[in-house]
């Protein structure tokens, strides 16, 4: 039997997962030692729902630290193997049956297999993935198949299937993947882990095996050298996977590595030392523990020493460092080349001055072949070099709309309110990418990370944007930032947002801190201010709930004559009922960064067919879509406005709307029209990509659509769905366009650029 031995301090929702990774375990004959250590929330229940399916041992471990719990776990367990996970980790259905599939067939001490690294929740994972993890989708979320490459000694080629070899080499490949996969092609000491491997107890026994209870960090160290030290006699198994769940918000859950402690730099010699004393010193497994803390200090402490100068990595450990590094084996000192060399040279000359001296020189040009080599990085320099410390501009406003994609949303209004009422005060400069944009006020254009962004973003008193702002954005002193956000929300945002499927698993952490540099954000209505106010971890006080410039056109430009200006304009006939068709975006179906497929499941040529005299369709696609929409054969019937720059227009000139889970509906909404929601994919949108705030099919108002029968149906009986929704309408009005009435840009123009309040 296999005991699995699950240290759990905090995170419900990361436990679920790992409980239900292991109740759907094929392989059964085994039980989870669950060990408290430090726990900070009651999951009583969570682990009641799974004591009918696992073998669940739990027990709490007084002492602090995931070594202590560890230790426990091993105590108690009743197995004859152990193997280790831990509670925020998951891993493959099939992962144990590969273990114990090799166990049966090798009598050894112990087995090991490949991690991935994921910020993903299983269900998410898997969903993603095809229930399995076919290649094409690992690389397209950045999660590698293999997390570390086996380039332990060249003798066996990665890819090297071992029963192809003799006994004597597959023994050689088992002892050198060991070493490989454990200990040395870890980039940094800190990651050494004895995650995902079997052991058997005995061996464990035999060999003293513990956990150093003593360092609340890099507790794995000591144990995992010690079982290479002691034993060799190991099989590596591939496919069974084991994933590292990247913790995506470490305001609330950090991972241990993500802790930062300022006696966490200490700690790591201590244990490097300690762990030294017990290994034999001419040994491989010496050798590479020093190579992998070597690789620590080269590419992660040097360069800390430059960014964090005056602290916690100058001074006392520096020297302590240098002291450890003169302590280094002759056999490793010797083995160094290059680089590396000349690095750990002048720490164990303890040279601090001639440390920073080195790595900044060589940071210096590795940043000047970056600069040399890409114009917006060089314009970013200038930004942070030079153009920021030039006086400030009191009077210029810089705005962006969706990072300079088009002329449009609240940042349009407000510059049309501010143009408008205060004719010549201030000087506009706009984000743009297509410079033939016509600005109905003038102003400057300027495009996203070019020359002259980087020097008005630099002089510029205010900033006025709808996203988020670059992450090297400054905020200097008298800068006045207002962010307008873009639309109430019905997807979950950012730190009520479990998973994030599309972005990087800083993600949460980026957001906290760009956000903190807002003065202003403003709020379309009560909900949407709890909800930023919860989900941004934003200051309430500095939110203004004052509806959306973007919807003041909608009620000051709501008449026949305006409406029939933007067709005719946009070539649209005007005898024609047009329906709005604005989907949003798919956050699992991209080509790269920002750049998303979109596959149009509506059947324009079956609405064309039943609808075409009557009707016309607006074809919006969301701003992240790459995808040109082929509407070849359509024409007189689709009109693709994907590129025209104001939504809100085409809310003006359109009779009905069609959308999915855009915030799209709640702008809609202000022109009491019908509307229809195409949820073709609800399941997996809500349920496995984003999840929502409200209930979609309780609280929207109009009927949920799931094929293009279904929205020809519906367009066809508009009348009586139009009546059926009246009371779900007017409450949803009242819920979400309470405050609009055409003067949110007068509100928020007059607050924040005159201090006004309303
Ligand atoms: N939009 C558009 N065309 C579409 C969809 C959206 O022009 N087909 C614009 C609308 O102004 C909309 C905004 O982009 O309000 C945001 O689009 P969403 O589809 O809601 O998606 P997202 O960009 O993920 O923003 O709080 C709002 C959320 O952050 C959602």
């Amino acid at each position: 039997m296999i005991s699995i031995i699950v240290p759990f301090k905090e995170g419900p929702h990361f436990l679920t997962d790992c409980l239900e990774c292991l109740k759907l375990q094929t392989y059964k004959d085994f039980e989870v030692i669950l060990v408290y250590n430090d726990k900070e929330e009651d999951v009583t229940d969570i682990v009641n729902n799974y004591k009918d399916c696992l073998d669940i041992h739990e027990y709490t471990c007084e002492k602090s630290g995931v070594s202590a719990a560890r230790n426990m776990g091993i105590a108690n367990s009743n197995g004859d193997m152990c193997y280790f996970l831990d509670a925020d980790d998951y891993i493959f259905p099939d992962a144990l049956a590969h273990y114990a599939e090799a166990a049966a067939k090798n009598d050894v001490d112990y087995f090991f297999g490949q991690k991935t690294t994921s910020y993903l929740s299983r269900t998410v994972f898997f969903a993603i993935n095809n229930d399995y993890c076919d290649t094409e989708a690992l690389n397209m979320y950045n999660l590698k198949r293999k997390s570390y490459k086996i380039n332990f000694r060249a003798e066996f080629p990665e890819g090297t299937d071992p029963s192809t070899l003799s006994d004597e080499d597959a023994e050689k490949y088992h002892k050198n993947m060991a070493m490989g996969l454990l200990l040395a092609t870890r980039r940094s000491v800190k990651n050494i882990s004895v995650l995902h491997t079997l052991i058997k107890k005995s061996v464990i026994e035999k060999y003293k095996l513990t956990f150093d209870e003593d360092e609340l960090f890099f507790g794995d160290l000591n144990f995992v050298t010690a079982l290479l030290e002691a034993t060799q006699n190991c099989r590596y198994v591939p496919d069974a996977y084991y994933v590292k769940r990247l913790h995506n918000d470490p305001e609330h859950y950090p991972a241990l590595v993500q802790q930062q402690k300022d006696e966490k730099q200490a700690m790591l010699n201590a244990v490097y030392e300690k762990t030294m004393k017990k290994l034999d010193p001419k040994g491989d497994v010496a050798f590479y523990l020093t190579d992998v803390y070597a690789n620590y200090y080269v590419y992660q402490y040097n360069k800390r020493m430059r960014k964090n100068k005056n602290d916690n990595y100058l001074g006392d450990n520096f020297k302590e460092m240098h002291r450890i590094a003169v302590t280094f084996p002759d056999r490793f000192v010797k083995s160094l080349k290059g680089y590396r060399k000349r690095s750990l040279k002048i720490l164990r000359k303890g040279n601090e001055k001639k440390a920073l001296h080195f790595i900044n020189r060589h940071l210096a040009v590795k940043k000047l072949k970056k600069i040399i080599n890409d114009p917006k990085k060089f314009n970013t320099y200038l930004y942070t070099n030079y153009f920021i410390k030039l006086p400030m501009k009191n009077n210029y406003v810089i705005l962006e709309s969706f990072r300079g994609k088009a002329y449009s949303d609240s940042p349009k209004y407000i510059y049309e309110y501010l143009a408008k009422t205060y004719p010549g005060k201030y000087k506009f400069i706009w984000v743009l990418d297509n410079r033939r944009t016509k600005l109905p006020y003038g102003g400057a254009k300027v495009k996203r990370f070019g020359l002259r962004y980087a020097y008005y973003l630099a002089v510029s008193k205010y900033v006025v944007l709808n996203v988020r702002q670059p992450g090297w954005f400054i905020k200097r002193e008298g800068n006045v930032f207002l962010d307008t956000w873009h639309g109430t929300p019905l997807k979950r945002l950012v730190f009520d947002q479990e998973e994030v499927t599309s972005a990087s698993p800083l993600y949460k952490h980026q957001f906290f801190v760009q956000s903190r540099l807002w003065d202003y954000l403003i709020s379309p209505n009560n909900f949407s201010t709890d909800t930023f106010e919860r989900a941004f971890m934003f200051e309430r006080e500095k939110i203004v709930t004052c509806g959306y410039p973007r919807n003041d056109i909608l009620y000051t430009h709501n008449n026949p004559e305006s409406i029939s200006s933007i067709k005719k304009k946009l070539g649209i006939p005007e005898d024609k009922i047009l329906i709005l068709y604005a989907p949003t975006w798919r956050d699992d179906e991209y080509y790269d960064k920002g750049k998303y497929k979109f596959t149009l499941k509506l059947d324009l040529n079956q609405m064309k067919e039943k609808l075409g005299d009557k009707y016309a369709v607006v074809l919006r696609t969301h701003y992240y879509i790459a995808d040109h929409i082929d509407t070849t054969g359509l024409e007189g019937f689709v009109y693709n406005e994907s590129d025209y720059d104001d939504i809100s227009e085409l809310y003006l000139i359109s009779d009905i709307l069609i959308t999915d889970y855009s915030s799209v509906f709640f702008d809609f909404a202000n022109l009491r029209r019908p509307m229809l929601f195409y949820t073709y994919d609800l399941e997996k949108y809500r349920d496995m990509l984003r999840g929502f705030y409200l209930d979609i099919e309780k609280e929207v108002p109009g009927p949920l659509l799931f094929t293009t029968d279904e929205v020809i149906d519906a367009i066809d009986n508009i009348d009586s769905l139009t009546e059926k929704y009246a009371e779900r309408y007017d409450e949803f009005y009242d819920r979400f366009c309470h405050i609009e009435d055409g003067h949110a840009s007068e509100r928020i123009c007059e607050l924040v650029f005159n201090g006004k309040q309303f």
